[in-house]
């Protein structure tokens, strides 16, 4: 059996970070990791190849080699999934389709052959079997979760690893918390479900072994859902791996702001080589924030909070949301403050959406106010409801804060901020290779000489190599990340 696993290509976004790879020669932020799990759970006997459109164009010819097409997509990779889609039928091509689009609107695809949904862990195993018996079904669903134990070492020898800016591995599924906008319960559940220890390590070696060093993405939906299990288990073993390797990664995360409160945890974190934290702040208000059940983040000062974490050793970048039924006015302003206060230098500001299966798709369906099916991306000014302010007072607001926010002297002051703040990582020094000298010699041409905020570039390279040379690296990314950002929202008018 020849199967062949395709990622569809993303468009430009907030997060797909594609003009700013460009600086470092890279095609894509991360590998598409379900499909490296899914190509795992096959029969080794199966031969299997994967073409990540996001790094490389998928040819005719790939797609004449195989028996079946394996295909995944969020539903941002719509467009470019079902084009694939049509591309296979057209040469005759079975088509197995699973991950976050094809579990959120399975109905839509009914021209797909097999619909293989949910945790890959549980249903695949049963496609496989019904395919060796020669009567494979439609649909293939579960509504059980599946235990992490099951879940192998995701096939790296898939990818060239070269072609991307992080690796990823995944330690838990699930969320304790219960934000009313948020799939990611609907989808993994409140109970945390983590690997054990061994197996993280087990996924730590699989990459380090395949010549990678640099940074590995941690893609849990919320990493601290399980602080004992972390601090006594996780942590202290990936400290002592880590010691034993010279430090060859750093760590990236998600978490959710009560990371803040927790001293001993943090230090682990950064002991461990983290440098980088994702938090879901979402909004200043304390009556949004009631209003969206995002009780971790009430009651607190959050630029406070997010000041302990920068101190720590670890950046904050942040999800933001405007559009909730309690925002005001005077919404925007505040939020353009808190950023710029807090020194959340990558702060993804988007437009409340409500994804199928949220408590809050729920309320807006019995308001009669859903509109259509989210996108996916809430910063491309889209919505899928009609918003209590207004729609042509919110998205102005909106285009007001994103552009205050992403213009060039605002943005580098925002690095400022946070870089005075950073405390050093002991174990994370910036390392200079060949790629990072070229990056820097490209941001010195497009940010600091053809670009309208050369001034403030230059004013950030001047500071962080007097000020904080050990921060110099992290500057000029930082800058270069910025030049994306703008490209995205030049769009909506001018930055
Ligand atoms: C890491 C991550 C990212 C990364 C990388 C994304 C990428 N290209 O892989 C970054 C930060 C770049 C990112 C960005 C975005 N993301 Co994101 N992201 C995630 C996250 C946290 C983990 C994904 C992951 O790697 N999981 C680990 C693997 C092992 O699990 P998996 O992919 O789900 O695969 C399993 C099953 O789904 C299934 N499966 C998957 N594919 C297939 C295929 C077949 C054939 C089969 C049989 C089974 C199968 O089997 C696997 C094993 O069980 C998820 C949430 C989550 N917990 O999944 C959100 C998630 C995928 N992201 C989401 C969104 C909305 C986005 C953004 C659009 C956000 C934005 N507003 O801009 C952007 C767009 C992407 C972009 N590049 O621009 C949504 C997608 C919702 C949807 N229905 O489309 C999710 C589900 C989070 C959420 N609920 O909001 N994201
Ligand atoms: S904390 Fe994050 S992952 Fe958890 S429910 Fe809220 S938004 Fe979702």
């Amino acid at each position: 059996m020849k199967i062949l696993l395709v990622n569809p290509d993303i468009p430009l976004t907030f997060w797909s970070f594609k003009k700013a790879l460009k600086f470092i020669s890279r095609k894509a932020v991360v590998p598409p990791l379900g499909l490296l799990t899914v190509a795992a759970l096959l029969p080794r006997e199966w031969e299997t190849k994967l073409v990540d459109m996001t790094t490389k164009k998928l040819h005719d010819r790939d797609i004449k080699w195989a028996d079946y097409i394996f295909i995944t997509a969020m539903f941002i990779q719509r467009k470019s999934a079902d084009e694939v889609i049509e591309r296979c039928h057209i040469l005759g091509k079975k088509i197995v389709a699973g991950g976050p689009l094809f579990n959120g609107i399975p109905e839509q695809y009914a021209q797909v052959d097999h619909l293989v949904l949910r945790e890959a862990e549980i249903t695949l195993p049963l496609f496989v079997r019904d395919i060796q018996n020669g009567c494979p079904r439609k649909v293939y669903y579960t509504h059980e979760k599946a235990d992490l134990l099951q879940t192998p070492i995701p096939l790296w020898n898939l990818i060239k690893m070269k072609k991307y800016a992080m690796m990823s591995i995944q330690y838990s599924r699930g969320c304790p918390f219960n934000c009313d906008f948020c799939d990611v319960t609907t989808l993994f559940g409140h109970k945390i479900r983590t690997k054990t220890t061994e197996q993280v390590l087990q996924e730590l070696e699989a990459i380090y072994s395949s010549g990678w060093r640099d940074e590995v993405f941690f893609v849990d939906d919320n990493f601290i859902g399980n602080k004992k299990l972390l601090k006594t288990e996780l942590l202290p073993a990936i400290i002592e791996w880590m010691k034993a390797r010279k430090f060859p990664f750093t760590f990236n995360t998600q978490a959710s702001i009560n990371l803040a409160d927790d001293e001993e945890l943090m230090e682990m974190m950064v002991q461990a080589g983290f440098d980088c934290v994702f938090v879901g702040i979402e909004t200043p208000n304390e009556e949004c924030l009631s209003e969206c059940n995002k009780v971790q983040n009430k009651g607190r000062d959050l630029v406070a909070c997010v000041k302990i974490i920068q101190r720590f050793g670890m950046q904050v970048q942040a999800g933001f949301i405007l559009g909730f039924d309690s925002d005001n006015p005077s919404a925007f302003d505040n939020l353009i403050h808190f950023i710029q206060k807090s020194g959340v230098v990558t702060a993804m500001v988007g437009l409340l959406n409500a994804p199928r299966g949220t408590k809050l798709y729920n309320r807006l369906m019995n308001e009669n106010r859903l509109s259509k099916e989210s996108t996916g991306d809430n910063t491309d000014f889209s919505m899928n409801f009609i918003p209590k302010m207004g729609v042509e007072e919110l998205l102005n607001g909106y285009k007001k804060v994103v552009h205050t926010i992403y213009s060039p002297r605002n943005y580098y002051n925002r690095i400022l901020t946070f870089l005075r703040e950073l405390k050093p990582g002991e174990n994370n020094k910036s390392r200079y290779r060949y790629c990072d000298i070229k990056a820097f010699v490209k941001s010195v041409w497009h940010l600091g000489i053809i670009d309208n905020g050369r001034l403030s570039y230059w004013k950030l390279i001047f500071w962080s190599l007097f000020k904080k040379p050990q921060h110099f690296h992290l500057a000029v990314t930082l800058a270069i990340c910025g030049f994306h950002f703008r490209s995205i929202f030049q769009n909506y008018g001018r930055v």
